[in-house]
């Protein structure tokens, strides 16, 4: 790391605090009272964010004084010291030390001898070389207790304390295990809870970065990168959900999708041709599993060249969408970012002529190897290429399609990795592969929304598996390549869980593993989670058994129709939950942490979930088990299934038999749900049905059109509903989409109240 040496001087111009030490030079800006930039221009003056969109800082009272061997800069909500050496430290305004440059200096690993090199490299060990310096180094004490929760769709448990990982979006299908330090994404944003308080903390850099989470030392974290500035951002707040408002203040919210996008979606590597789809749709609604989407992998496409379709497979695109609509099937498209290197084939010819692909450093085209063997990389940093490849979507478009799936954007290649040097822009600005890596994926999918919206002028509906940090306001994200195994079930729910906490909240994993095979009881216990991931598809790789839900026999297929069904009925309180998530940042799928920072049990609950603030889920992760070890926090929960009143604040024990997943809900809350119907639309959507838990209660529901975004010129309703003294009443807070219910069913325990929907009910219940 750079030696910053003594602060020499030091001016403010505006809300920016310019530092002048003796070896380098920094910079504080005040972004909001709560966020403050750190930086320091090792690569530019510019922040060249690719997270951040547009000027986000706003007029901020901060004061800035000379203390001992620095200065002191305050706003109502952050003290920070900035002393000699840049060394920076972060107060709440009790004075408590939240988030300190740690002054212990690093213990190299690197006192390794050659020998015992040697010795592991004959064993076939990987030695951590290369990790041991970095031009830009952050280190950031940890007190004892101290919790780690983000840092995107990383293995392992929930509390990232003691891992250590890496950013560079990685396609690697083996079995990911705790130790895996780099899977498809990079999402560098990080919560610190401890018991002194929390903060948020967004290092903005795109080059490779190594997080060590107090695994080296217990005394600090560290990060390291080589490449980019050191520019992070701090982020106060009295508890995690500010954080993640602030932090999605930054870098964006996941916009409210098309309602479709939230109904079953099956898949797999791949339905080869159109009988094979049609049959999958009609299984769908033969076995009764409502259904919304079927995805089509790359075997649809002629020779794997994109935004083409193979003949053979499927004489007439158009009309196999056409059948797959009339059934209330979406079709979504599978896109990978290599273009096929060929003569006479017009994505190729157009971007060739338009220079639109990645050079080598002596200007040639690169050429890599993926799916359609020799292929070329549009280099996405380009505005005018991230046009053509919208307007490329033209073609499935044309054909019905509903949305893109955007894989293999890492980008990966088959042979070897991309040289680092490979030549990709930032926008106008020349760069490398080993810059422009990481938001790679980030371009590509904003590509795909972009055009998207101007083609469709819907919400559009873009899957990816490579992303950086803000790409939720273009994308979902699913897991990538998973296997069918019980370990990666439990993790599922950790890691959608940290994809949700770092801003990345509509995201699955493929229900029933990707690689391996799944067997009935796992993929049973699998749909018990999946149905209440946002992203909620099954999706199974080539020669892999079978994995759509009657391939399991009667017991499975009966509990996964249950799920399913629940989950239909549940999309009321779903799109609920996306609209919260738009307006605040919260994520949909949450750790019980994120709703109750104060309880130290949440801490690290690994195998429970939060389904928006009312809803707990504790499924069975384990092979073989009927019954699961529940935490409920302090407050009365409603067991779903039974209605039984349970006091939380205790550890009990749940019989949960294959088709039971316990679920429970908080007391004085509302639920609204749906009856199931076999995708979304099938017939009007007219009828609430509301859950009152408890004596007293207030929810707000929203509805809109469900497709384009007229909501954002006021075309939504918005209702408080409030129950009270025995009596339900409803305050309208927004009465502008037209789609009215007509009816509503009040539930509350064994009573039941149907009524004729308007907007000055009162029912007694
Ligand atoms: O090299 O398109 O993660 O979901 O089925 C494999 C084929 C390429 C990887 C994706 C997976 C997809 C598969 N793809």
């Amino acid at each position: 790391m750079k030696n910053f040496g003594k602060l020499l001087s030091y001016s403010v111009e505006k809300n920016i605090i310019r530092l002048e030490f003796e070896f380098g030079r920094g910079r504080i800006e005040i972004i909001r009272d709560d966020i403050i930039n750190v930086f320091s221009p090792f690569m530019s003056e510019e922040h060249y964010s690719k997270a951040i969109e547009g000027e986000k800082a706003v007029k901020t009272e901060f004061s800035v004084t000379p203390v001992k061997g620095g200065i002191k800069t305050e706003t109502a909500k952050i003290t920070a010291i900035i002393n000699d050496g840049f060394l920076v430290d972060f107060y709440d305004k009790n004075g408590a030390a939240l988030c300190r440059d740690s002054r212990e200096e690093r213990i190299s690993p690197e006192n390794m001898t050659e020998e015992g090199k040697r010795q592991l490299l004959l064993e076939g060990h990987a030695i951590n070389e290369g990790y041991t310096d970095f031009d830009i180094l952050i280190k950031k004490e940890v007190s004892p207790e101290e919790c780690f929760y983000g840092l995107g769709d990383k293995t392992g448990v929930l509390n990232k304390r003691n891992y250590q990982y890496k950013m560079w979006n990685t396609d690697n299908p083996a079995p990911h295990v705790d130790t895996f330090e780099a899977l498809y994404k990079t999402l560098p944003f990080l919560i610190s809870l401890k018991n002194a308080g929390v903060y948020g903390i967004f290092f903005d850099n795109t080059f490779a970065s190594v997080f060590n989470m107090a695994k080296e030392n217990p005394n600090f974290y560290w990060y390291g990168v080589n490449g980019g500035n050191l520019d992070y951002y701090y982020i106060a707040g009295e508890n995690l959900k500010e954080i993640l408002t602030a932090y999605t203040f930054l870098t964006g919210r996941v916009p409210l999708p098309q309602a479709w996008a939230l109904g079953y979606q099956q898949s797999r590597f791949s339905y080869m041709n159109e009988s094979d789809v049609l049959q999958v749709a009609d299984n769908m609604r033969k076995y009764d599993i409502p259904c919304d989407v079927i995805h089509l992998d790359i075997d649809y496409m002629d020779a794997f060249k994109v935004f083409t379709y193979s003949k053979k497979a499927f004489p007439n695109m158009k009309k196999t969408v056409k059948k797959l609509s009339d059934k209330g099937f979406k079709a979504v498209t599978i896109i990978d970012p290599g273009v096929k290197a060929e003569e006479g084939y017009s994505v190729y010819d157009s971007g060739i002529n338009a220079k639109y692909f990645c050079k080598t450093k002596y200007g040639r085209v690169y050429n890599g190897t993926v799916w359609p063997g020799k292929s070329v990389f549009p280099d996405f940093g380009r505005k005018e290429v991230r046009d053509w490849w919208g307007e490329n979507h033209k073609a499935p478009i044309s054909w019905g399609i509903s949305g893109i799936w955007n894989d293999m954007n890492e980008p990966a290649n088959f042979k070897t990795a991309l040289p680092d040097d490979l030549v990709m822009h930032d926008e106008g600005r020349k760069a490398t592969h080993l810059e422009m890596h990481n938001v790679y994926g980030h371009n590509m999918s904003k590509a795909t929304y972009e055009g998207l919206k101007k083609l469709t002028g819907k919400r559009p509906f873009v899957i990816t598996r490579a992303c950086y940090a803000g790409s939720q306001k273009y994308t979902t994200a699913w897991t990538g390549d998973n296997t069918s195994l019980w370990s990666h079930l439990q993790m599922a729910i950790p890691q959608l869980c940290n994809l949700g906490l770092s801003g990345m909240a509509f995201v699955g994993t493929d229900i029933g593993g990707f690689g391996g095979d799944t067997t009935p009881e796992l993929m049973a216990r699998w749909i018990e989670v999946g149905i209440f991931s946002p992203l909620c598809r099954n999706h199974c790789a080539k020669y892999r058994k079978y994995q759509e839900p009657w391939c399991f026999g009667d017991e499975v297929l009966n509990i996964y129709r249950k799920y399913v069904k629940l989950r239909y009925a549940l999309l009321p309180y779903f799109y609920d939950n996306f609209r919260i998530c738009e307006q605040k940042g919260y994520p949909i799928m949450r750790p019980l942490i994120f709703n109750y920072p104060e309880d130290k049990i949440c801490r690290n609950k690994n195998d429970e979930f939060m389904l928006g603030e009312n809803m707990l889920v504790a499924p069975v992760v384990e092979q073989g088990e009927e019954y699961k070890k529940v935490y409920l926090p302090k407050g009365n929960w409603y067991d779903y299934h039974t209605g039984e009143k349970i006091a939380g604040g205790k550890t009990f024990v749940r019989h949960a038999p294959l088709d039971t997943c316990p679920i429970y809900i908080k007391e004085n809350s509302m639920l609204p749900t749906c009856e199931p119907t076999a995708f979304i639309g099938e017939k009007p959507n007219d009828t609430l049905r509301l859950e009152i838990f408890g004596e007293k209660a207030a929810y707000e529901h929203y509805t809109d059109n469900g497709t384009d975004f007229a909501y954002r010129n006021g075309e939504y309703n918005l209702y408080e509903f409030i129950y009270r003294n025995g009596e339900f009443s409803v305050n309208v807070k927004n009465d502008g989409y037209a789609g009215k219910y007509k009816n509503i069913v009040l539930k509350k325990g064994d009573k039941t109240v149907k009524a004729a929907f308007n907007n000055n009910l009162k029912i007694k219940i």
